[in-house]
Order: structure tokens, then sequence, then C-alpha cells
């Protein structure tokens, strides 16, 4: 993996002319731009993001922007799957600060635009499963979250890193209902945040995060239910002991710290072993660790599976 040394997440300004002379190439090239352009991708404020090809093929065809931008679960703008996509639009994305802090040597407060430019982009498609049976697959972009850890220098007794999405009810009309403890928070233990599969997403389909999919960045974790993906992140901590969940303090009995998929192991009101992918008629067979087994296995031996929901 990628972690270029860089003085202190503090320092924003600096512009690599080679990095983006490069992207310009990308550009040019841009397959994914060019899907994005002919699918028609119209989302206010939607902008091109240069990045590099695709290094994780999947065999999988991407769903559709419309459904991935259609089909939503952000109750900061209500419960419905069709209201992130109705109200979002009250989210302002710019300017946006994320504040990277606790248990590590270089902690900052960096501009969203500044960290974009910090990382190389990439492409990533991932398989994303729901806690609620269904599933997509998503032609991310965005850079490893192992990349800025490897820059925010984490201290020894960090053990687990914390995010925290954007609290401000003017933006985020759901946030006047009580639904969740507010701000949405979520969390990994260091090794899972440190793995190369775990991405900070600022697009997808070669464009910036439509508003209800998470703008300006968002956490993808795709071996585990989609309520890890925490939305909209403007906090990054690093902490000793393993923190609070907003799903899991909602609902402990339903929804673990460790939220990996997993067929065997039944949501207590429906089952796991199957899910409907979003556009297919059929059912398909959930796979453990949505088909990242392979990626990730090793970091949970001799874990009781059970307890990995
Ligand atoms: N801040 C925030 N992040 C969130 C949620 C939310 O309600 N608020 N919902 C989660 C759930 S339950 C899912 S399934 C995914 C959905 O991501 P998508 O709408 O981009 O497919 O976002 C997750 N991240
Ligand atoms: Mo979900």
């Amino acid at each position: 993996m990628l972690i270029r040394s860089a003085p202190d997440l503090k320092d924003c300004d600096v512009t690599d002319e080679g990095l983006y002379l490069r992207r310009r190439e990308f550009i040019t090239a841009g397959t994914a731009l060019g899907a994005a352009l002919a699918l028609g991708a119209g989302e206010a404020g939607a902008a091109p993001l240069a990045h590099s090809p695709n290094k994780m093929p999947i065999d999988e065809k991407p769903t559709p922007l419309k459904d991935i931008a259609g089909y939503n679960n952000f109750y900061e703008f209500g419960t419905n799957k069709d209201d992130p996509a109705a109200h979002a639009g009250t989210l302002r994305a710019r300017p946006w600060t994320v504040t990277v802090d606790g248990l590590c040597k270089k902690p900052g407060r960096i501009a969203i635009d500044d960290l974009v430019k910090r990382f190389p982009l990439e492409e990533r498609i991932y398989r994303m499963r729901c806690v609620e049976a269904w599933s997509m697959v998503i032609p991310w972009v965005g850079f490893p979250l192992a990349s800025l850890i490897g820059q925010a220098e984490p201290t020894g007794q960090a053990r687990y890193v914390a995010f925290e999405t954007l609290y401000d009810p003017q933006q985020m009309p759901g946030q006047r209902d009580r639904v969740i403890d507010w701000p949405y928070r979520e969390g990994l233990r260091m090794d899972e945040a440190m793995n190369p599969l775990a991405l900070l997403a600022v697009g997808l389909y070669g464009e910036t995060l439509p508003n209800q999919d998470g703008a300006p960045i968002r956490l993808v974790t795709p071996w585990k239910y989609g309520f890890k993906g925490i939305k909209s992140i403007v906090r990054i901590s690093f902490v000793a002991s393993p923190p609070k969940t907003s799903w899991n303090l909602l609902a402990p009995n339903e929804y673990g710290f460790y939220g990996n998929v997993n067929p065997e192991v039944d949501h207590p009101r429906w089952s796991q072993a199957s899910e409907r992918r979003i556009g297919e008629f059929f059912r398909r067979k959930t796979l453990p660790f949505n088909g990242y087994g392979e990626q990730v296995a090793a970091m949970y031996r001799g874990m009781d599976p059970a307890k990995l929901f």
C-alpha cells in the first residue's frame, strides 16, 4: 500500500504538480469518467475526479448510478430509501473540514480539497451488502484509509479508529428527530482500518459523491454490512478502547461492533443467507465476508463468528 510521507496533516497547501499532470492523463484516458458522462451523471455539483484505473476488477456489473444515488440509507435526511435523494440537497459538502485527532503524533484539521489532493485516487469496484439483505456493486473513487492513518502516525496506545458524521440540523433536517443519538458514529479496530480494502471514498462513477451517498467523504468497508460505511465524515479519532457505534447503541442485539457479512448468522428478524441485488430478479447467495474472505478472514481467527455480525 502507498503511504507517502508528508510533514504534517496541518500542512494543507502543498500541491504536487507531477501528480496533477498525471491525473490529467487519467482524465484523458478516463474510462470511468467517460462512462459517467455517457450515463448522464447530472448530480448538481458533481465534479470529475481524476483517478487511476481500477486494479481490483470484479466479474459483476456495476449497479446503475440512478439506483446508487436513488436508493439510500442516510437517516440524517429521513428514514425512507428515497428520502436522501429527495432531501440531501441541503447538505453543503464544500467547504468542509476533516479533523484527525486522538492518540496520534500528527493530529490536524484539513480541508477536503487538500485531503483529496494529498493521496492518489483510485477506482475500486466493490460489492456492497446492506444488513437489510439488498446489495449493489459500486465503482467508488477514493484512497486507502491506511494512507491517512500512515500520515497521522497513531501511537502504540491507539487500538481503534472512531468516525463521526457532521452534526448540523440546519443542513441535516433528519437530525431534528431523535431516531439516532446524533452524530452518527462508527468505528474499526486498528488492523481493520489498516486493511488495504478499507477505503475513504470521495466519489463514484468518476465524479464527486452525490450528497445522498455521503459527500464529501465516507467510509467503505466492503466485507462488512453497509451500516459500517459512515457518511459525510467530519472527525477521525484514534482511541484506546472500542468506540460507541450508532446502530450498536440503538439495537445491540441486532447490530454488533464488527458487522462482518456472515450468511450463517441470521439477523434476529430475518435471514442473512441470501440477498437481493438491486436491479436483479433472482436472489443471490450471500458470501462470507461478502466474498472478501481471502483479504480479511485472517484478522478474525479465533474469534466467535456469531459475534462478528
Ligand atoms: N451518517 C450516516 N452514515 C450512514 C447511514 C446513516 O444513516 N447516516 N446509514 C448507513 C447504512 S445503514 C447503509 S446500508 C449505508 C448506505 O449507503 P448508500 O446509501 O451509499 O448505499 O450507509 C451507512 N452510513
Ligand atoms: Mo444498512
